[in-house]
């Protein structure tokens, strides 16, 4: 028997910044085993946010979009059946009515999404990733560790750009995998002690450290860091960046400004920046090293990268399939960072992740800097066979998704296997 939607339930909790986010529970009746199942999820939420996103809340914020779950959404929900997900997807967009999910809020249109298929999945006994991605699911990605931040996520004094990443590509096992960021974590607090005397050991949003250092002395701690830890875990762990250069692109001066290097950067500057610091740090991932709208600019850097490094697009492409076929089509990006709630429903991010693979473009699954313990983004990532997961490296909400992967990877078991870069 298949499992129809019973109810649906809105409520507002927190997010780890303590501000407030939708959570949505889906009641089934039916499926295998149990009469009444249950799917919840919760919505995260970006601070670097990119234009082209939908838009997290409507006017009138989680309150609002409670109100219009309950009104307009869970009427016309109730009695489908849960495993359509399609079918309720294309329901969220035609009920919203907008291009961007603005009267309902892409956040609720998201966790109703993800809760759907929670419940689904939980009507026939199978874990999200199983019910998802059937028996091929079972690569685990490959996680990139924000361990040193600055940007949006961080206070005056840290670095421009916005996260200082390790990458232990080496690694056999994700469970070594997670382990091995950590370590690194560990090791740039103690390398950043030795530098700032002042450092009280404050960290960003992600819980990533915060230090008073400049951006090349905080890529020297990275780039040492990832070092020492390979040489301790005995594979290779590499550096990457998000430099999130939305954020500190003026439009208006058309340069990126480097506050905290005293320096401006038209877009040529910018690139031939980028390019040197692949080439000192052996940085293996750089993602928005340009400013959301140049296409151009992004494709002039990925061929010059040469394949040396993954050159990914997060605000350039906000999860969504139109701008990523503009962009595959000029060669902007080798890799894309695949957030949910940047476009509103599983059904819309699956088909991003399909064009990106169809284009031998590297998925990388992500949270945002607002997160809650909500672990589906992990499923998602074995799921549909994402070689690279961005989750943090500590903090509840981080370590949630991590643990999970720990799980689905013990639970695999032999046929467990790590993701592979295209
Ligand atoms: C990013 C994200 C997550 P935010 O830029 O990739 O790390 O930040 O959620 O603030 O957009
Ligand atoms: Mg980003």
């Amino acid at each position: 028997m298949r499992a129809v939607i019973k109810n649906i339930i809105p409520r507002k909790i927190l997010d780890s910044r303590g501000d407030p986010t939708i959570e949505i529970e889906v009641v089934v009746r039916g499926g295998r085993g149990a009469n009444v199942s249950f799917g919840r999820a919760a919505a995260p939420s970006g601070v670097s946010k990119g234009k082209h996103e939908v838009i997290d809340f409507p006017e009138g914020g989680v309150d609002a979009s409670i109100k219009k779950v309950r009104g307009l959404i869970a009427p016309k929900l109730i009695g489908i059946v849960a495993s359509e997900q399609e079918k309720i997807d294309g329901l969220l967009h035609e009920l919203d009515g907008t291009s961007n999910f603005s009267k309902i809020g892409g956040n609720a249109a998201v966790a109703i999404s993800m809760a759907v298929a929670r419940a689904a999945a939980s009507a026939l006994g199978k874990p999200l990733y199983r019910y998802l991605g059937g028996g091929r699911a079972v690569r685990l990605p490959h996680p990139l560790g924000n361990v040193l931040g600055g940007g949006a996520h961080a206070g005056k004094m840290a670095p421009d750009i916005q996260e200082f990443i390790s990458i232990p590509f080496g690694a056999k096992r994700f469970v070594d995998a997670a382990f091995a960021n950590a370590q690194v974590h560990k090791k740039v607090k103690t390398l950043i002690e030795a530098e700032d005397m002042t450092f009280t050991g404050g960290k960003g949003d992600e819980a990533a450290w915060a230090p008073n250092l400049n951006n090349l002395d905080a890529l020297g701690v990275l780039a040492r860091a990832c070092e020492e830890v390979a040489g301790e875990v005995g594979f290779e762990v590499r550096p990457g960046l998000d430099v999130a250069s939305t954020s500190m692109y003026n439009a208006k001066k058309q340069k990126y400004v480097y506050e905290r290097g005293s320096v401006n950067r038209d877009g040529g500057e910018q690139i031939d920046f980028i390019l040197k610091l692949i080439k000192t740090y052996k940085l293996s991932y750089v993602e928005d090293p340009l400013h959301e709208e140049d296409f151009d600019g992004f494709a002039e850097l990925t061929r010059k990268a040469k394949k040396q490094c993954l050159i990914c697009g997060d605000d350039l492409f906000a999860t969504n399939v139109g701008r990523l076929q503009k962009g595959l089509k000029v060669g902007a990006a080798n890799a894309v960072l695949i957030k949910p709630n940047q476009i509103g429903t599983l059904s819309d991010t699956l088909a991003a992740v399909k064009l990106a693979k169809k284009h031998d473009c590297v998925t990388v699954v992500s949270h945002r800097s607002g997160e809650t313990p909500d672990e589906t983004i992990a499923h998602l990532a074995v799921a549909w066979g994402c070689p690279l997961i961005k989750a943090g490296v500590a903090g509840g909400e981080r370590v949630a998704k991590l643990n999970e992967l720990i799980r689905i990877e013990e639970e695999l078991g032999k046929e467990a296997k790590m993701g592979i870069l295209q």
